[in-house]
């Protein structure tokens, strides 16, 4: 099976298991555990933020810095299809106990202004505006990269209203590698930032999140209060480690797997990428096949390539460490029998 379900399906490196074996650890509810301590430390070296966290996964991450920065009978505001909106279970709700205010993003990308008007002013009957959420890459935005200055320009409105910015950096370094841009670039334009290590860069569990001192302190109790204050925990920050200081260049390589998918793919009658394949994510409509999201994904299956619906008549394909050149070529080749077949029934 060729795997384009997500990059998290990755799978540990040789390095990351031998460091999981080797790993120093402590209980790290104490604060005593070395190999977390040091990865935090790392992290927030290279996300140029004060403090660090380390956290199970990009959702708790996410989640987390919403019940930090803000109160019950808060609003929120986000990208439409931001995946703290769609993909997050309503936890913000469920948890936080903040309302959503949704902004439709361009590639992923919100209108400042858009943003600066949907702010609430004083009046008893409006939430008050707790926390503006930008993601980049955006995954249902095709992995779009959000660039810095658009982040920016968010980021200058923001402080003007005295509104913190949460960046969920699920895949931030894609947005690094796919623009030469450091990271820094696009941290400095937000408060916090929440980055996983557990989907292109290979580790098998963990997220990071990073932010003012003050903030990481407070963070760290929500983990606790949600269960997620893990004892001899070094095991997984030893491969999240090797993940954050050795995985991040080889993204590139990433993306021009999905470029080379995507441009083959551009050549099947009645198949159309409509993203613009910016990292490593391609997204296909399929209905020119006659067949809805569900149907497509079932009879690529059968052909040896798993993908997952992306809507109605969306597909989503990821490249990712486990699949190389040739895994891509195989697919392209099931993906064309598919379309072949399909063409024949008309
Ligand atoms: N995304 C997953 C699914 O949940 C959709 C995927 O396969 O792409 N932020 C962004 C932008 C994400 O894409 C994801 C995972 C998360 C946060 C959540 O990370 P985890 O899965 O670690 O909770």
């Amino acid at each position: 099976m060729i795997d384009l379900r997500s990059d998290t399906l990755t799978k540990p490196t040789e390095e990351m298991r031998k460091a999981a074996y080797a790993a120093d650890v402590g209980d790290d509810v104490y604060g005593e555990d070395p190999t977390v301590n040091l990865l935090e430390k790392k992290a927030a070296e290279i996300l140029g933020k004060e403090a660090a966290l380390f956290v199970t996964s990009g959702t708790q991450g996410n989640q987390i810095a919403v019940l930090t920065h803000c109160q019950p009978g808060n609003e929120i505001l986000l990208e439409a299809e931001s995946h703290i909106f769609f993909y997050e279970s309503g936890a913000v709700a469920a948890l936080a106990g903040v309302q959503t205010r949704t902004i439709s993003g361009e590639n992923g990308a919100m209108n400042p202004l858009h943003i600066e008007a949907a702010i609430r002013g004083e009046d008893q009957h409006f939430p008050e505006t707790g926390l503006i959420c930008i993601e980049n890459t955006h995954n249902r935005a095709g992995g779009a990269v959000v660039p810095p200055s658009n982040m920016r320009d968010i980021y200058t409105v923001a402080q003007k209203y005295n509104i913190p910015v949460h960046v969920d950096g699920a895949r931030l370094f894609n947005a690094v590698a796919s623009t030469g841009h450091s990271i820094k670039e696009f941290t400095q334009y937000c408060d916090t930032v929440q980055i996983c290590l557990s989907k292109g860069l290979g580790a098998p569990v963990g997220s990071i999140i990073a932010g003012p001192k003050d903030f990481i302190k407070k963070a760290r109790k929500w983990r606790k209060r949600l269960g997620g204050g893990l004892r001899q925990v070094g095991i997984i920050a030893a491969p999240a480690m090797v993940a954050l200081t050795k995985m991040t260049e080889r993204l590139t390589e990433d993306h021009d797997n999905a470029r080379f998918l995507a441009e083959c793919l551009k050549n099947f009658e009645r198949l159309e990428v409509v993203n613009s394949v910016d990292t490593n994510i391609v997204v296909i409509d399929v209905s020119g096949l006659n067949l809805n999201a569900g149907e497509f994904v079932e009879a690529l299956k059968e052909k040896g390539v798993l993908s997952v619906t992306f809507g109605d008549i969306l597909v989503r394909l990821t490249t990712h460490y486990d699949v190389n050149r040739r895994d891509i070529q195989k697919a392209v080749s099931a993906i064309h029998e598919l379309v072949n077949e399909r063409n024949g029934r008309y």
